[in-house]
């Protein structure tokens, strides 16, 4: 009796084992890094340091990034809604591109809006020096806190 309620339990571990094992294995499709930005691309990423989903802006046809005005109806890889939860970015591409945080491109009426160079990023954007557009915009650089705000990219 003893042996059997040991084999059981050596079982029963073997299998919890085995459960552990294929949880680390298992493949994370949805988690990016800054090499899944492809060259003369523009990516935004859910998480800081380029992790989490990635979602990719197109292109048009002379290679510029298109605009996209609102990100309401975008999504990154993982699946999560693209609007307001980006929180890192890559400028693989040869033009700035602005980044709003409303979905109001072009005209960032009272809004704030930061610029990633060419190929320039910003790995968090919780401290981004940032413009107020719109009224009573005096052209200054301000830290602000665009974290899971940017609505707008072009
Ligand atoms: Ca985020
Ligand atoms: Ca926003």
């Amino acid at each position: 009796m003893r042996f059997t309620i040991r084999a059981v339990m050596a079982a029963a571990s073997a299998v919890a084992a085995a459960a552990a094992m294929s949880a680390v294995a298992a493949p994370t499709a949805q988690a990016a890094s800054s090499a899944d930005c492809a060259s003369g691309k523009v990516c935004l990423f859910e998480g800081a340091g380029y992790t989490g989903g990635i979602l990719t802006l197109g292109t048009n046809s002379s290679g510029l990034p298109n605009c996209e005005k609102y990100l309401g109806d975008n999504y990154f890889s993982s699946g999560t809604l693209a609007d307001n939860n980006a929180s890192s970015v890559i400028n693989n591409s040869g033009t700035a591109v602005v980044s709003y945080n409303k979905a109001q491109w072009p005209s960032p009426q009272g809004d704030w809006y930061f610029i990633v160079s060419a190929g320039g990023r910003l790995s968090s954007l919780t401290q981004t020096t940032s413009y107020w557009g719109g009224s009573g915009s005096d052209g200054r650089g301000y830290t602000v806190n665009m974290n899971d705000s940017v609505s707008a990219a072009c």
